[in-house]
């Protein structure tokens, strides 16, 4: 409310100055002055030196940005393999176009100030200059060359599992629907079954192929756990729009599209609970939990519940508007030490399983019943009529 109040001050602040100068030109109309359209060259000076007032101004706000907002430090804080490459490209490319952009800006005012207009001064016409054209063609083909090779370096890098690696790894799939996320783990034979969502049916939500014989082991999850220190190959699908698996921590993102299996790949590298350790995690949790605090209070004051107070976890989230309710649509990820992991694997029901128990317990009653009413003392029929009776 507070930032619209001032908002409209501002404007109405601008308004103002602008009829302002309105009832100056006119007050000076018959007044010997010049009131040519044409600018003198005491317009062309005020112009040239507002030129450096706004370089000046454009220096000052990109410091006071990054005095401000220029502390990134979980940039250094990823949680993968990969995760520095990533970073140190990002970094890179940060620092040279904060570069390259520092120095242009300040000869593009510098130029537009020395050669202002002046009386009796006429343009040079000046058609080419090979050497300058070589440099100032050559230098950013060359920055540009040395980013883009770096980038297919990291990308190829992370993207491309060798055979041995793929041996060692552990493939879970990640199936994206609106609004929400499923893993399906492959089991100990560490081979996906086969999926369609032509076989989706009751709890086989994900659309296994129950007959394959690499999904007898398949297990589903709606809390992704991963051991630290292996290798996981995600496999992704999806079953109604284009969705973005996107796990920021461990710099990883990969659409995820229906009809096709997308895969991305990486390595963990810090647990969920040696992150919640690190100091910047401990900085941003305490920034949260100040607001959170400070916000319950107000709650408490109008006599509704406070907040809970947040505690960091990995999160895979959506990066693809996908839907009204793409904003939520998230899972926790949990990295484990390989121990945990192996006790968390214990007693998993395999999607085989799941969907025989449903479809046992979807049995007609009377082909049930039998075996468990005792027959002595009612029929079905007289039982059932007893509980309607009853009613
Ligand atoms: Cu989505």
């Amino acid at each position: 409310m507070t930032t619209l109040l001032v908002f409209i001050v501002v404007v109405l602040l601008a308004i103002a100055v602008w009829q302002l100068t309105k009832i100056f030109d006119l007050t000076q109309i018959g007044a010997n002055v010049n009131d040519t359209q044409v600018a003198n060259d005491n317009d062309n000076k005020v112009n040239g030196y507002l030129m450096f007032a706004f370089l000046i101004f454009i220096y000052i706000t990109t410091i006071w940005c990054v005095l401000y907002y220029g502390h990134f430090p979980l940039l250094s804080d990823s949680a993968s393999e990969h995760g520095p490459l990533v970073d140190n490209l990002m970094i890179i490319s940060l620092v040279l176009i904060f570069f390259v952009q520092t120095i242009t800006q300040a000869l593009l005012h510098y130029f537009a100030f020395k050669y202002r207009g002046k009386q009796g001064q006429k343009a040079l016409y000046y058609a080419d200059n090979n050497k300058l054209e070589v440099i100032w063609s050559s230098i950013p083909a060359v920055v540009l060359a040395g980013l883009i090779l770096y980038g297919l370096y990291a990308w190829n890098n992370i993207m491309f599992v060798e055979k041995e690696q793929e041996q060692d790894a552990i493939v879970i799939e990640l199936y994206a629907q609106q609004f929400k996320w499923e893993a399906r783990y492959s089991g100990p034979d560490n081979v996906l079954g086969k999926a369609n969502v032509r076989y989706i049916e009751g709890v086989n939500n994900l659309g296994v192929d129950l007959a394959d014989p690499n999904a007898q082991d398949d297990f589903t999850a709606s809390e992704l756990h991963i051991p630290k220190g292996k290798r996981i190959i995600f496999r992704m699908r999806s079953q109604d729009v284009l969705h973005s698996a996107y796990m920021p921590h461990f710099r990883a993102q990969m659409n995820c599209v229906p009809g096709m299996v997308t895969q991305f790949s990486f390595t963990p590298t810090m647990t969920t609970a040696e992150m919640r350790e690190r100091p910047a995690m401990i900085e941003k949790v305490a920034n949260i939990n100040a607001i959170r605090a400070q916000k319950s209070q107000k709650l408490i004051a109008k006599g509704e519940a406070a907040l809970e107070p947040y505690t960091f976890d990995y999160l895979l989230l959506c990066n693809k508007i996908c839907g009204a309710s793409h904003y939520n649509m998230q899972m926790k990820v949990v990295v484990d030490t390989p121990e945990d992991y192996k006790k968390w694997l214990a007693d998993k029901q395999t999607i085989v399983s799941a969907y025989a128990a449903s479809k046992a317990s979807e049995e007609p009653k009377e082909n049930v019943v039998p075996a468990a009413v005792d027959t002595t003392k009612t029929t079905n029929t007289e039982a059932v009529v007893a509980v309607v009776t009853k009613k």
